[in-house]
């Protein structure tokens, strides 16, 4: 199958490191194509970000239709453009926040987030309740670590990531860690054997979900509000994305 793997940020070497990831988990027979908006913020660490982010997410959607991907993983955890990613696709398209909220319900009974920016811990509060992981999950945890820091991660700044998360897991008393970035994606092997817990790297899950659901013949359905978007034209720089059928 072919899996287009889009990183909402527009960080080349954090694309890269998420690709390694992505392509160590996937089946043989999986083709990732790992790709980034033309535009928008380096590191999406607020909802202004998030904005452009996730027309850069609609962007890519729309330009790799010729590729003729199977299936669709956004890796930011803020999973931006989630949505319009599903309806203009109607591929399965799996966010890497939703994708590692379920894995993490499956393996503990409850889980803890450690995520980058103390402010950040907002956004992922509103997605545990918008997917309804709220009774699940007993705290989001800030690290003030910038994201881009995490592009070239250093062995104090693991440790901040590693001390974050067993003081998640005194305070929440929860069974298990998910990586609130997903330029943490390359450290969850080094902090699964540091942790002795389930260390949850949302971008792993996804392939494999994406995977699962292809196999499965599953995709977004149209019924409803991911029905395709209504055509019409778009104006200045977004005038080749409006929706053709
Ligand atoms: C993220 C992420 O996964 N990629 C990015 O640029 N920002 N999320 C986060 N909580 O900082």
């Amino acid at each position: 199958m072919k899996l287009l793997l889009i990183n909402p940020n527009t960080s080349g070497a954090m694309t890269e490191s998420i690709a390694r990831v992505a392509r160590s988990v996937a089946l043989p027979g999986t083709e990732v194509l790992a790709v980034h908006p033309s535009f928008g913020p380096a590191s999406i660490e607020c909802q202004y970000d998030e904005a452009f982010a996730a027309a850069g997410v609609a962007e890519q959607v729309r330009r790799a239709e010729a590729w003729r991907p199977d299936a669709i993983v956004l890796a930011c955890f803020g999973d931006p453009g989630l949505d319009a990613a599903r309806e203009a696709s109607g591929l399965p398209v799996i966010g890497v926040a939703e994708a590692a909220f379920h894995a993490a319900s499956l393996v503990a009974t409850s889980f803890s987030v450690v995520t980058t920016l103390t402010r950040t811990c907002i956004t992922a509060e509103r997605l545990l309740h918008r997917y309804g992981f709220e009774r699940l999950c007993r705290g989001v945890h800030g690290t003030d670590i910038p994201v881009l820091d995490l592009e070239e991660p250093s062995e104090p700044l693991v440790q901040r990531i590693e001390q974050a998360a067993r003081a998640a897991l005194a305070k929440d008393r929860s069974g298990a860690i998910v990586l609130g970035c997903a330029g943490m994606a390359t450290l969850c092997a080094e902090l699964s054997a540091r942790l002795q817990v389930p260390v949850i790297d949302g971008v792993s899950v996804a392939v494999k979900l994406a995977e699962s659901l292809v196999s499965l013949g599953l995709s977004t359905s149209r019924l409803g509000d991911y029905a395709s978007p209504p055509a019409k034209p778009y104006s200045g720089w977004a005038s080749d994305l409006g929706w053709q059928p």
